[in-house]
């Protein structure tokens, strides 16, 4: 009878519309303005900040007319270790007063942003220029930048898509210098490394096998619980200066890893105790 259900429900499955199956490349040119450069549509396309003729404080006119397409994807990742996300391209040059339109492609089936922060909050609600879509497409927007040099980020604010390498950086004129861990162009503020990845004290609470095993073939292997709790107790001053300056998903990470390590040495304690038991009785 169950079998017959599950053939019945893989049948059903195989047949039906692919229901993970990648979505539809959307050409967003069809945008309702919501007033204030908002335009939006009900497709997952949005602009914020767009302006396409108001000119900013300190420009006499408007000093270039340039057209960029910009790519967002996982694809363009690969190039950069330890990346997730990236912009096809990290690293814009464009003169003060340029009247410039973005030409954003999402090529991921996720959600994407090009957005930009640091513009003068007078021309631009927030002091910003974003562009986004949740899926992959094509939308279109434009905005003239300020007379003065300076250097702006570029990224996509959707949870941890800039941290996971989806950034860049902008220079207007000369800039005014270069901003950190954007891949490819600067130096990252903590690199990777694999060469020690795992900390000098985290290693210390990690029991030695063979010491393990030597207790627990002694006596109780309860005794070795408690010995665990208390290197842990006395360790927590060490771990927490060695935790400082790392970020919290590090320290997430270095935590999962202890707990891991726990995990596996108590069901190692539990196997080694019952095999004692059912020593013991036979
Ligand atoms: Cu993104």
């Amino acid at each position: 009878m169950i079998s017959k259900i599950l053939v019945t429900a893989m049948l059903a499955l195989a047949v039906s519309p692919p229901a993970f199956s990648e979505k539809k490349f959307l050409d967003h040119t069809n945008l309702m303005d919501h007033g204030d450069g908002h335009l939006m549509d009900m497709d997952g396309g949005m602009i914020m900040g767009q302006n396409t003729d108001t000119l900013p404080g300190g420009c006499d006119k408007i000093s270039a007319i340039e057209e960029i397409t910009v790519h967002a994807g996982h694809k363009y990742s690969e190039k950069f270790p330890g990346t997730m996300f990236a912009f096809d391209t990290q690293e814009y040059h464009f003169k003060p007063c340029t009247k410039l339109t973005i030409h954003f492609i999402n090529d991921d089936n996720i959600r994407h942003q090009w957005m930009m922060h640091g513009l003068p909050k007078y021309l631009y609600p927030k002091g910003m220029f974003h562009m986004e879509l949740t899926g992959p497409g094509k939308i279109s927007g434009t905005l003239i930048f300020p007379p003065n040099d300076k250097t702006y980020l570029i990224h996509c604010d959707i949870s941890q898509h800039m941290e996971k390498g989806m950034k860049g950086q902008l220079k207007i004129g000369k800039g005014s210098g270069d901003l950190p861990s954007i891949p490819g162009v600067t130096a990252y503020v903590i690199q990777d490394d694999y060469s020690d990845s795992f900390p000098e004290v985290v290693a210390k609470l990690v029991v030695d096998k063979s010491k393990t095993d030597e207790i627990s073939n002694g006596s109780s292997s309860n005794l070795v619980m408690i010995f665990g709790l208390a290197i842990g107790l006395l360790l927590t001053p060490f771990l927490v200066r060695k935790f400082k300056g790392l970020s919290v998903s590090e320290i997430i990470n270095t935590i999962f890893d202890i707990l891991k390590q726990l995990f596996s040495l108590s069901i190692e304690l539990i196997t080694g105790l019952i095999s004692m038991i059912s020593s013991n009785k036979s």
